[in-house]
């Protein structure tokens, strides 16, 4: 007796393409779960704090690494904002060998009384286009989205929640309360000018900061890969995090090994904040001053900017939130801007001093 469909006119290759889809769906099934587990396994035991080795004995500048002088050949090739490459004479300074904690942030809050750009009201005579309540005290914070919609709108996984500073870096019913070894985040360029000036120290310029993360070699990078050491992201961004490189979010300072000048960081887990006013370039800087050691921070701040616009600087390394496919800017030479009063949860800073070396 033939089978009820036996004579229904079939698609020899239906049935083959069906089982792929179905094999592929599991397989999407069955690596969501794993990532999602492994998310949660990380979140409940979290690291709150990573040893860091000793320095020498008798360094005149504690917590801090000479960074050699040299030519950089400074900017890369995956983005059209890192080109042109081109070379940048840098003398030797001294740089925080991890970005600025929460511990040291706080110290300087206690002994100085600042208030970060976070924790003040927007102004709108600068932001007559923000509602009220894009106006309150706040700062941008990333949230994993549940659902995506195609477009890619950054705003389905960035929210500006009011409340959020760099004491309550989730927002303000989250607390630094134990995280004193991560690095300060939700700051602005003003406020990392603030703490550089009180420490008596700078903050690094692009060239410095690159350089430094470069490890002080003049080689021009052939591989643009994701860091095996340094906290980026793993998985499909901004929906699955497998978190394979041991964190989720933020990570303490210094839990992966540092590169050779014995900098921790340098790329990944947060940005961080440089004194050069952005330019959506490096043309204009090798235009103006080519192969020359500029304050760049002074060339950019000539050129006048879009009437009502707020200032960006520069910021570099790359974050927690840094993936494949969708950022591939942990890298040295990779960069972005940052507007000027808008703290953010993936922006640090390290600090630089510029004094004779050891
Ligand atoms: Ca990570």
């Amino acid at each position: 007796m033939p089978r009820p469909d036996a004579a229904r006119p079939r698609k020899p290759w239906t049935g083959p393409v069906v089982g792929g889809v179905l094999v592929l769906i599991l397989a999407l099934g069955a690596w969501l779960w794993w990532s999602a587990k492994s998310y949660q396994s990380l979140q409940s035991q979290e690291r709150l704090h990573c040893d860091l080795p000793q320095l020498a004995a008798g360094s005149p500048y504690p917590g801090m690494v000479w960074v050699p002088g040299g030519t950089l050949a400074m900017g890369d090739t995956v983005y059209a904002e890192e080109m042109p490459v081109r070379k940048v004479p840098v003398q030797g300074f001294w740089m925080d060998r991890t970005e600025v904690t929460n511990a040291q942030f706080a110290a300087f809050v206690q002994a100085s009384g600042y208030v970060t750009v976070a924790e003040r009201a927007v102004d709108p005579k600068v932001h007559p286009e923000l509602p009220p309540d894009l106006l309150l005290p706040g700062a941008v914070v990333f949230v994993s989205p549940t659902s995506l919609s195609g477009d890619g709108n950054p705003t389905q996984w960035w929210r500006y929640l009011a409340g959020a500073h760099w004491r309550h870096p989730g927002g303000q019913h989250t607390s630094i309360a134990g995280r004193e070894a991560f690095p300060v985040v939700n700051l602005t360029f003003q406020d990392a000018q603030a703490y550089a000036k009180w420490a008596g120290r700078a903050l690094p310029t692009e060239a410095q900061w690159e350089w430094a993360a470069r490890e002080a070699s003049a080689q021009t990078p052939t591989t643009h890969g994701q860091p095996a050491q340094a906290n980026t992201w793993q998985g499909m961004f901004p929906v699955a995090n497998s978190a394979q490189d041991g964190f989720v979010g933020l990570a303490p300072v210094g839990c992966y090994a540092p590169n050779a000048l014995g900098l921790f960081d340098m790329l990944g887990n947060v940005w961080e904040i440089t004194r050069d006013r952005y330019t959506a370039s490096h043309a204009v800087l090798a235009q103006e001053a080519p192969e020359a050691e500029v304050d760049t921070a002074a060339i950019a701040g000539r050129k006048p900017g879009t009437p009502g616009q707020v200032p960006s600087h520069v910021i570099k390394g790359g974050s927690f939130l840094c993936a494949p496919n969708y950022c591939m800017r942990y890298r040295a030479g990779a960069r972005q801007a940052q507007e000027d009063d808008l703290a953010v949860s993936h922006l640090g800073f390290r600090t630089i001093l510029q004094a004779p070396g050891p």
